[in-house]
């Protein structure tokens, strides 16, 4: 340990464990976009509040760079460390601390997998409803620094509507306890929700209050094949009209080539551009009848080719696996990565529009397309041919996504629906946000951080 800036850390707080390893230092420099080569000063490993104070305190007068870090399977680069940061790791405060049975608030940590999160809310007979395909290995803090969505925001909403309270240290290394778990709390400005989706730019979140709720009820789940791309707007309506959803959600024949070729199971016959795997209700035998008449109807409309309902748990595991093995399967492809959103109804212009711009100029390219339709949320996974250079490739996706910025500014839409904006969407920013916003945002985090040492270079500049 050579930098005279880590001795001095360690001198402050003796009991930091500290990792200076090349190993470490790339294992814990980026997280899954592989754009960026990880560099960080070192890695620290606070295991208490306190630790993590006095890391940010000496940080934020020394005018060391922090990036917070959870599990790392962000795809926006809000956890790279590429600049000599000091990656501040909260894996080691990992704990579940209780339960309140009257509130229904579990108390963590801030690096509790989603997955354990799960399974404690289980154990106590409830529910916490965001999930999505990392589950085992992103962390609730991750979760609350993008508002992670997943494949349940139809029915249940974002992470944001399931933190009842935040424990948080601020640029300043000030302790704040935002909302504590209140359900009603009309005393000013809500600090906790600003905090989450604020990517690690405004504090670093320690522990949250999550919210939990009665266990889904019963569900069953089907995969379609859709004949084209209206009909997919036109399934959706008729199941949400009809069934009670628990998650629609969609991709494309190129997808499906990649989770196959991944080892994903087949599971159903049709060959067809559009597939959808859709989770509903089905308490009863009155569920399952309005299941099948919905089906019915979609194929009598000319919007369904074929379908499959789960005959047991395994099936619908095996269902699941087509949609939520995707990026699994594309990530040794190294895609580029778009995560867009748009209000429901704007969608069916903005898929023609962006359908013609992909074709024109992405001819050599392959552009998988799939995601959370029912949220208005699309994720386009651009490919690049094998034989192009990565800085190549990069550089015609940065020109197309500006073509695709402006066309969702047109169409009233957000450059991240889901992942983020970290490093991957900075420079389109604006097309979501106005310049009066923007400019507000950079008071905010002012006065959250004004050594300007958290994520610095991560939502803007
Ligand atoms: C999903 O919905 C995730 O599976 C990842 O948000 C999306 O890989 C992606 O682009
Ligand atoms: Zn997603």
């Amino acid at each position: 340990m050579t930098d005279p800036r880590l001795t001095e850390l360690t001198t402050r707080v003796p009991s930091l464990r500290l990792l200076t390893e090349l190993a470490d230092l790339i294992h814990y420099g980026r997280d899954w976009t592989r754009r960026w080569g990880p560099s960080p000063l070192a890695v620290a490993l606070p295991g208490s509040i306190e630790e993590v104070q006095a890391i940010v305190q000496w940080a934020s007068e020394r005018q060391v760079a922090l990036v917070p870090s959870g599990g790392r399977t962000g795809l926006s680069g809000g956890a790279v460390a590429a600049r000599g940061e000091l990656v501040l790791s909260l894996e080691r405060m990992n704990r579940v601390l209780g339960f309140d049975a009257t509130d229904r608030l579990l108390s963590v940590e801030a690096g509790v997998t989603l997955q354990a999160v799960h399974e404690a809310a289980r154990s106590h007979g409830l529910l916490y409803p965001v999930d999505f395909a990392a589950r085992g290995s992103c962390t609730i803090g991750g979760n609350i620094a993008t508002n992670a969505g997943g494949i349940r925001v139809i029915r249940y909403g974002t992470t944001r509507e399931w933190i009842g309270g935040l424990t948080v240290v601020a640029g300043n290394g000030q302790l704040l306890e935002l909302n504590r778990g209140l359900l009603k709390n009309s005393s000013g400005y809500d600090l906790r929700q600003l905090m989450i989706g604020s990517e690690g730019t405004l504090g670093v979140v320690v522990g949250a209050q999550l919210k939990l709720t009665d266990p889904a009820p019963p569900a069953q789940t089907m995969l379609l094949a859709l004949p084209h791309m209206e009909a997919l707007m036109q399934v959706f309506g008729l199941f949400r009209a009809q069934l009670k959803l628990q998650a629609f959600e969609f991709f494309t024949d190129m997808a499906l080539k990649h989770v196959l070729a991944h080892g994903a199971q087949r599971a159903i016959d049709a060959d067809l551009p559009y597939y959808v795997v859709a989770e509903y209700d089905a308490l009863d035998d009155a569920d399952e009848q309005a299941a099948l008449l919905a089906f019915e109807d979609g194929v009598r409309e000319g919007w369904i080719a074929d379908g499959v309902i789960a005959q047991s748990q395994s099936q619908a595991a095996t269902l699941w696996r087509l949609r939520e093995g995707i990026t699994e399967s594309l990530a040794p492809r190294k895609p580029y990565k778009n995560d867009i959103a748009l209000r429901i109804g704007a969608m069916p212009a903005f898929l023609h529009e962006m359908q013609a711009l992909l074709a024109r100029e992405y001819p050599r390219m392959e552009v998988v397309w799939f995601g959370h339709i029912g949220d208005g949320n699309l994720h386009i996974n651009i490919l690049p041919p094998e034989d192009m250079q990565l800085a190549e490739f990069i550089a015609h996706c940065e020109r197309v996504t500006r073509l695709l910025a402006d066309t969702l500014q047109r169409h009233g839409g957000s450059i991240s629906a889901e992942h983020g904006i970290g490093l991957v969407k900075r420079d389109y920013l604006g097309s979501t946000r106005s310049a009066a916003e923007i400019a507000l945002m950079r008071g905010v985090r002012q006065v959250f951080d004004p050594s300007g040492i958290l994520n610095p270079g991560k939502l803007f500049e």
